[in-house]
């Protein structure tokens, strides 16, 4: 998969480097290339924000500096004529859930457009929109300093879900919102050795061996932590049955 960023601060995305993103960019699984906008500025400033019209608090970034830039990213396409999706980050954006990153890791290339300031001119996405797939996305309901955190989120929920990039060992399969018998259910505890640590045990049925009372058990902790943590997740979970309403009760 192919993944472009332009931004004016193409050194926020270091992390990209590291871990599962960094191999999976070494084994050629990802193809992600940062750009700096200021580039397609051409006044000596490199300027690439202005004043709102109707007045305001704050800037707005220009559109001939974000229609240049995403035009040159466009024009050096990948061998068969494709085209990116084109993803805004913005807190007025629709909600990037498991949903939209399983969507976007179908995708071959990907474009993030990250903003500072009080965003983009309205009129870059309406161009946009009428020869690329344009999404303007935020990742929760609390405003950040500019989408360029938002950009390293999506990105990384994006990347595990790649095929090799995660081992078999973690798979992706039973991820709290990944679709399947644990979909809209939070993950309950995890334990590892030793099987005492100061005084706290683990709980007994997972030394048992017993492979149906375990997945049972798993169930029942992950309804109880979802209804106290999510109870507005419950109402999204399918087929609650018998035994699942008994873990509840
Ligand atoms: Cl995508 N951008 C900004 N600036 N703030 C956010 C966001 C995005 N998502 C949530 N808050």
């Amino acid at each position: 998969m192919r993944i472009d960023v332009v931004s004016i601060f193409p050194e926020y995305f270091a992390p990209l480097s590291v871990s599962l993103m960094g191999k999976a960019r070494e084994r050629g699984i990802l193809d992600i290339r940062l750009h700096q906008l200021r580039d397609w500025a051409h006044d000596v400033h490199h300027t690439v924000d202005d004043t709102p019209y109707g007045g305001g608090p704050g800037m707005v970034m220009k559109p001939e500096v974000w229609g240049e830039a995403i035009d040159s990213v466009c024009a050096e396409p990948p061998p068969d004529a494709i085209t990116p999706r084109l993803v805004v980050p913005t807190p007025s954006g629709r909600r990037f859930t498991q949903q939209v990153a399983l969507e976007y890791a179908a995708e071959p290339w990907l474009l993030f457009a990250p903003a500072r300031y009080e965003g983009i001119d309205s009129r870059v996405m309406a161009e946009y929109a009428s020869r690329l797939r344009v999404d303007e996305v935020s990742i929760g309901d609390y405003v950040l300093a500019g989408g360029e955190a938002a950009v390293l989120v999506m990105v990384e929920a994006v990347a595990r879900l790649l095929p090799g990039v995660l081992g078999n060992a973690n798979s992706v399969t039973d991820d709290s919102f990944a679709p399947g018998p644990m979909q809209n259910l939070l993950e309950g505890p995890v334990y590892t050795k030793p099987p005492v640590w100061r005084g706290r045990e683990v709980p007994e049925i997972l030394l048992s061996g017993h492979h149906g009372k375990i997945a049972r058990w798993r169930r029942d902790e992950a309804l109880r932590r979802t209804y106290e943590r999510r109870p507005e997740l419950l109402t999204a979970v399918q087929d609650l049955d018998k035994a699942d309403r008994r873990a509840l009760a």
